[in-house]
């Protein structure tokens, strides 16, 4: 080969190279900062249109780009740099669990409690391992059911947390109910029955890329971290599933650079494949999907504005549900199909579950209800609470699904605070 084409082969190379878009693009460009909160200041960021996080001690939070940055400093809009500490914990427990994401569990640390579990609780906890992510984690699932081993006749449930990267308490609450109830067995009358009579699966991180990616490198993260072939990252995996996948455009997004990116195709991604593939192997009675943020509980159908046939059982379902979370710490979480209370989506879990496999299925978008009380970002002193009143909603539901599989007869009236709600107000993801 000449030295001139040698020269020309590297060139190219190099030229391609550059025109990938580099990682920094990605997320080096992106800083958490916050305001002072005055009457002003409010309007100052409307006008901007910032993408705004939470509101904490009088003051606001916002992710801001580099052109933003530029704008506030041209503006000498007076801001303080967040990004380093954030989210601003209240840091009483920092060195509980260790790392940047404080008390939250990381994909590591859900690894060594599964573990845990399955070697303290051999013949009640089981780990299975039910498929990869892209980058190569495992997805794991934790059966807990007396004879473990022994794929028994008993009702079947299961609870999914972290589609989306950037809800770490969807991460808690799972693993932490899945401890509570191996660790009470013995000691609870109540989780000794249940234990005996169902099949309970909790699969605590489908989306493990994004999690750690949230974790480590950009704190507001949602989808998964596909590179797309524009160049951009990640597929929602609560869009990507096949049940009216991408029906319209509002439920979820062709364009591969949004937050609702819907995918190539259904089931696209290894995780949502994993998902289905296990969900198709079991025969479950009920399916719990946690997220956050909006403290409701929500329902099929998503995709459109519209009651599922099976409306009155899935009301009964969750508005029981909520009766329950309201009687362990008071707060009232609303309810409803979740097209018609919050947004419709398409290719969500819960439609599919339902839709294509007949499970009743929660979308609970854990508290806060709001931006104003946190958003996103959970005081790390909520995550107790949260799971305390979300175990008395999952013992309710298992219960409910060991006796109708039974009984094969739903009755009974409906014991609930809770409000069957259409949310008026448009919210963030
Ligand atoms: O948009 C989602 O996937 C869920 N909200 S989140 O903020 N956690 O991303 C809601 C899914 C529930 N389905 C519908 N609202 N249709
Ligand atoms: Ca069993
Ligand atoms: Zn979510």
């Amino acid at each position: 080969m000449s030295t001139s084409s040698v020269i020309w082969i590297l060139t190219s190379i190099l030229v391609f190279l550059l025109a990938l878009p580099s990682p920094a693009q990605d997320l080096g460009d992106h800083d958490v900062v916050s305001f002072a909160k005055t009457p002003e200041m409010v309007r100052t960021l409307q006008r901007l249109q910032l993408d705004l996080l939470m509101e904490k001690d009088g003051r606001i939070y916002a992710v801001v780009g580099g052109r933003d940055l530029l704008r506030l400093s041209q503006e000498l809009i007076p801001f303080a740099i967040e990004t380093p500490d954030f989210p601003p914990y209240s840091g009483k427990h920092m060195a509980v669990q260790g790392g940047i994401n404080g008390e939250f569990y990381s994909y590591k640390e859900v690894e060594a409690e599964l573990l845990a579990l399955e070697q303290a609780y051999p013949t009640l906890a089981r780990v299975v391992d039910i498929g990869d992510s892209l980058e190569g984690r495992n997805i794991y699932a934790l059966k807990l059911s007396d004879n473990v081993h022994m794929d028994e006749d008993e009702a079947e449930v299961v609870f999914l947390g972290c589609h989306h990267a950037r809800e770490w308490i969807a991460v808690d609450v799972p693993i932490r109910i899945a401890r509570h109830l191996a660790s009470h067995y013995a000691s609870d009358a109540r989780i000794q029955a249940l234990l005996d009579r169902s099949e309970v699966w909790i699969v605590p991180i489908v989306n493990p890329d994004g999690l750690e990616y949230s974790i480590y490198v950009y704190r507001y993260w949602r989808k998964n971290r596909r590179f797309n072939t524009d160049g951009s990252y990640g597929v929602d995996l609560n869009r990507n599933y096949s049940f009216q996948w991408g029906y319209d455009n509002t439920g979820s997004s062709p364009n591969p650079d949004s937050a609702i990116y819907r995918g190539t195709g259904p089931f696209s991604e290894p995780e949502s494949r994993a998902v289905r593939d296990f969900v198709a192997a079991h025969n479950f009675q009920a399916l719990i999907s946690y997220h956050n943020y909006s403290q409701i509980i929500l329902y099929p159908w998503g995709y459109i504005k519209e009651v599922h046939p099976e409306d009155e059982l899935l009301e009964y379902l969750a508005s029981n549900m909520v009766g329950r979370m309201a009687q362990s710490n008071g707060r009232v979480y609303d309810y409803g199909p979740a097209g018609d209370s919050l947004y419709t989506t398409n290719g969500d879990t819960t439609d599919w579950a339902l839709g294509a496999e007949g499970i009743p299925a929660f979308t609970i978008e854990l508290p806060p209800p709001d931006q104003a009380h946190g958003g996103f970002f959970n005081d790390e002193d909520d995550i107790v609470p949260i799971t305390q009143e979300n175990l008395a909603a999952a013992l309710w539901l298992i219960e409910w699904a060991i006796d109708s599989r039974e009984s094969r007869v739903v009755n009974g009236t409906v014991e609930s605070t809770g409000r069957r709600t259409r949310r008026q107000d448009v919210r963030r993801r």
